[in-house]
């Protein structure tokens, strides 16, 4: 007695019809239905959209991309906004990929609608159109309004194909499209921004793009006096992926202030393989193929170019990470003073995770005297909070962030351009405008991030090494753990303190205790199924031996 899936269908249309008076029946079922068999589902299969989006190896996507590309349709149509869909996985291996949606004003997907990707993706074939029609209606979707996607994709060996799945999504629910191809992750969250405000933001084109964040680092840096080679140059590991080909295409637009010069740019080597962000970051090491020389400025993108980490080697080849805190430090307190010297009391925040550099939380509190929020991981959670201030500046230690800046700080900044007399406030508040124009509002973006840190440099006339020695980051230590279910520990206070299991947040709590400057904490990863353990503590063989020691 089990309805088919037609006929549960017709009563969601029903449904629908009863609540909203439109005829339902627009979708065309059957042509879903035939496309849908073009991109079946590995029975079985469980995926879940987490923090990133769907992260998996690539052979178990396929479905899931064609699905992405209905869901997207869908989002849009109720949005009635361009949506964006991105193929990447970002820092996981060459093998991996992955599918995330990007919202009207470039942000993350919002969570109701993470469950209903996951719904969608999980649904078996035959029961996929009744859950696309209980998504349209449980969101109120008016499937007669117009939608319009846009797509890009890293430079995985799968991904092209992966991203046509997208596409015959979209064409199943007759949706618009414009395919960017081969871009950066904030290069096609800035195209969903800019097209979404009517082209207030940019032109929604690489060209665009380009030309916008060129233009705001050649104006922000003409005044530097400092012309010597060495400060105008850096060297970029860029993970063997999309960060080359990008930056190798923008290299002419700012050829005039800053030379650049790239490593693993993926005519060799595999992606993230031995270099790139991530693998900097946790093994706390140089990338392999790039040359290093001593107090040389090098950094690292990750896969899809939305991570950035310096780092550089010292006169007796000790290796040193400039992390996300730090990144966050040199950025907070040039803003800082910008906004001393123009005289306006616009209000600044800045936002970290628990995964944050003790050191760097101090610094910025007791030295700098900002005030420092801790949010969960994942970038929409700092994200959300970065925009409650004039000035939100956020970083997770791994290199991810940006700065956002409210539209009253804007407006008023761009107003003060105009308006004082004073020589030196009106050249802090133009220096201003353009670090606006030079931050990726949409994303975190490496490339965005990298011009900014560049011109500051320039500007305060420092060296790698003078920057690092801001603060002293607290020796700490991350390792993951692998348990049978990840999601018997939960969490709170911005994942610093464990709820679940019962006992285990006194046993950590007991072991914090036995060592100095200390602090430690557990929590489920949403994007691998391990469980991260983090430690801090006065020497590295301390935040070893605790990180070891918590890991039961
Ligand atoms: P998970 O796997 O939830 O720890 C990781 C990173 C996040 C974020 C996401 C998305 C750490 C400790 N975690 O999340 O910061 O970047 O991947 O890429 O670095
Ligand atoms: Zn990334």
């Amino acid at each position: 007695r089990e309805r088919s899936w037609r006929d549960s269908l017709l009563l969601s249309a029903l449904e629908w019809t009863i609540q909203f008076g439109e005829d339902l029946l627009d979708m065309d079922l059957d042509a879903i239905t035939e496309y849908s068999a073009l991109h079946p589902k590995p029975s079985g299969l469980i995926l879940q959209y987490g923090t990133a989006g769907f992260r998996t190896k690539a052979e178990h996507l396929d479905h899931v991309m064609f699905r992405m590309g209905l869901l997207a349709v869908l989002r849009s149509k109720q949005t009635k906004s361009t949506i964006g869909v991105m193929v990447t996985a970002s820092h996981n291996p060459e093998e991996d990929n992955g599918v995330k949606l990007v919202d009207p004003l470039g942000e993350m997907l919002a969570p109701s609608w993470e469950e209903h990707a996951t719904c969608l993706a999980n649904a078996e074939e035959q029961d996929m159109p009744r859950v696309l029609m209980d998504i349209s209606v449980k969101a109120a979707v008016n499937l007669q309004q117009d939608a319009f996607i846009v797509i890009g994709r890293d430079t995985r060996p799968t991904s092209e194909k992966l991203s046509q799945s997208v596409i015959d999504g979209v064409t199943a629910l007759e949706g618009q499209f414009h395919d960017y191809g081969l871009v950066t992750t904030p290069q096609l969250h800035y195209m969903v921004y800019c097209r979404n405000t009517s082209g207030q933001y940019g032109e929604a084109t690489l060209e665009g793009y380009y030309q916008k964040l060129s233009k705001a680092f050649m104006e922000l840096t003409k005044q530097t006096l400092c012309s010597e080679d060495e400060y105008r140059s850096v060297k970029v590991d860029c993970a063997n992926g999309i960060g080359a080909l990008k930056l190798k295409e923008m290299e002419h637009y700012v050829s005039q202030g800053l030379s650049v010069q790239l490593f693993n740019d993926g005519t060799k080597g595999k992606l993230n393989h031995l270099c790139g962000a991530d693998f900097v970051k946790s093994h706390q090491k140089p990338p392999q193929g790039m040359e290093m020389k001593s107090n040389e400025r090098c950094c690292s993108f990750d896969g899809d170019a939305d991570r950035i980490v310096y780092h550089y080697l010292d006169v007796d080849g000790h290796f040193h990470l400039i992390d996300g805190d730090k990144i966050a430090t040199l950025i907070s307190s040039f803003l800082k003073e910008l906004l001393l010297e123009i005289g306006e009391s616009l209000n600044i925040g800045v936002v970290q995770t628990a995964y944050a550099n003790g050191s760097s939380t101090r610094y910025l509190e007791e030295v700098m005297k900002v005030p420092v929020y801790c949010t969960k991981t994942g970038v929409k959670h700092l994200h959300h909070k970065a925009q409650e201030f004039d000035i939100g500046v956020y970083f997770e230690a791994n290199g991810h962030g940006t700065v956002l800046f409210s539209k009253a700080a804007e407006t008023k900044i761009r107003q003060l351009t105009k308006e004082l007399e004073d020589e030196k406030r009106k050249a802090a508040a133009k220096m201003l405008e353009n670090v606006i124009d030079l931050f990726n509002q949409a994303a975190g973006d490496a490339i965005s991030d990298m011009l900014v840190i560049e011109a500051i440099l320039m500007l305060k006339d420092l060296t790698i090494q003078q920057w690092d020695a801001l603060y002293m980051d607290l020796p700490n230590r991350q390792l993951k753990v692998k348990v049978a279910d990840r999601q018997v520990i939960s969490t709170t206070d911005a994942e610093r303190q464990v709820v679940t299991p019962p006992g285990l947040q006194e046993a950590i709590n007991d072991l914090v205790k036995k060592y100095k400057l200390s602090r430690a904490f557990v929590r489920p990863s949403g994007t691998e199924d391990v469980v991260r353990v983090y430690a801090e503590a006065d020497s590295q063989e301390n935040a070893d031996s605790l990180a070891r020691a918590v890991s039961f």
